[in-house]
């Protein structure tokens, strides 16, 4: 018997897959083909586009000694798959809030690798105020799509909507917006100076027993109060568990990340991490770093595009930072779009690092909703010492 599926990230056309339930777990989701994507080329600083061909379907032989039926043989892999898959299996309701958050968090007794600071506002450089009135309850809607290649290792979790872009996606943009306290970050590689095109900002410590005010090189920041209750709900549908929380903001289509892959050491092996977007959509680029000749197969991988609309959430796991790296490429009508990540830390030097290059030495920026433009403090206070 044959079966044809749409594996993701390989123009390959017949391939034999190291087991059946790995088979039936690629293709829930294909993005759609980018008709703009351009033929390779090299990639130079944050001037990033795809590359990439047509997707190709790719038909799988199933070898007949096994006699489990089909249903079954379903049945089976749902059993062996995550929580979330089983989850969009039974389809229930997709509709959530934050206010089935358990307390106290994090919980007592379970080794969780966020460890709560002195006090809420713990080194806030400006005051950060708690969620209002207004923001709650959070409303989400949970329809998980998985996104699996095992040739590729890309593994994907796709939320759409995630934070419901009707009751509650653009007022939390407009809170973090007026709230946090953001950076330009500069910094020089080997001797070259770096200018981050985008704003950034960092909250969290790491997992390891180090105090909060045992830092040298930085002063780690309190999880604000609405970023605490996002990560949470994060934590619980994708059943994972973080200590860091990244913000970028685009301000502009110039606004950029060129491509890299968050395989940190310091983030361990296979890190899962869970990405958000706020406001204006994106296209979030997705390369394999042996994206022209793959040593499974021999032959080039695609590029995946992924529009990430206001609300989307995407979860990296696996090994998809090890083989792959992504991108959010400069576009020239894009408008003012937030993204976070949530993390998980596990050395002293996440804290270290991720500081250095979300916060840095610079003066921090202040959201002006009047102007609509961000606007420089004369304040570098809670940046990374020198
Ligand atoms: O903005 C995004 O969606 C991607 C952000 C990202 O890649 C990062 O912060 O490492």
């Amino acid at each position: 018997m044959k079966r044809s599926f749409d594996l993701t990230s390989s123009s390959t056309n017949t391939v034999t897959l190291p087991s059946k339930r790995q088979a039936s777990l690629a293709g829930f989701l294909k993005p759609k083909n980018d008709s703009t994507i351009r033929s390779p080329r090299k990639v130079k600083s944050d001037h990033v586009s795809g590359i990439g061909k047509e997707d190709k379907p790719i038909i799988l032989e199933d070898d007949d000694e096994d006699e489990v039926s089909k249903q079954e043989q379903e049945e089976e892999e749902l059993k062996s798959i995550s929580i979330i898959d089983k989850g969009k299996a039974k389809a229930i309701d997709t509709k959530s809030t934050d206010d089935d958050l358990v307390e106290p968090w994090p919980p007592s007794g379970i080794d969780h690798p966020y460890h709560k600071p002195p006090t809420k506002d713990y080194n806030h450089p400006i005051v950060i105020p708690p969620i209002n009135d207004e923001l709650k309850p959070i409303h989400f809607n949970l329809n998980p799509k998985v996104i699996y290649n095992p040739i590729t290792d890309l593994d994907l979790v796709y939320y759409k909507n995630f934070i419901d872009k009707n009751l509650s996606s653009k007022k939390i943009m407009d809170f973090l917006l007026d709230n946090l306290p953001w950076y330009r970050v500069k910094y020089k590689v080997r001797g070259i100076d770096i200018n981050t095109p985008r704003f950034t900002t960092v909250f969290g410590k790491d997992s390891t027993q180090t105090p909060w005010s045992g830092y040298q090189k930085c002063k780690p920041r309190a999880i604000p109060e609405i970023l605490e209750r996002l990560m949470r709900k994060v934590e619980q549908v994708t059943n994972s568990q973080f200590n860091f929380c990244l913000v970028n903001y685009y301000s502009t289509g110039e606004d950029s990340i060129s491509y890299h892959s968050d395989s940190e050491s310091f983030l361990g092996l296979n890190p899962t991490i869970a990405s958000l977007t706020l406001g204006y959509s994106r296209d979030f680029l997705l390369r394999h770093v042996n994206y022209k000749n793959h040593p499974k197969t021999g032959k080039s991988v695609n590029t995946e595009k992924f529009n990430l609309e206001d609300g989307d959430m995407i979860l990296m796991k696996g090994k998809t930072q090890h083989e792959w790296q992504h991108s959010i490429p400069k576009r020239s009508k894009a408008k003012g779009r937030i993204n976070i990540t949530f993390r998980k830390g596990i050395v002293k030097y996440a804290t270290e690092n991720y500081y250095n290059y979300n916060v840095g030495k610079g003066n921090l920026h202040k959201w002006n909703r009047e102007k609509q433009l961000m606007e420089e403090v004369d304040s570098s206070d809670g940046g990374v010492k020198t």
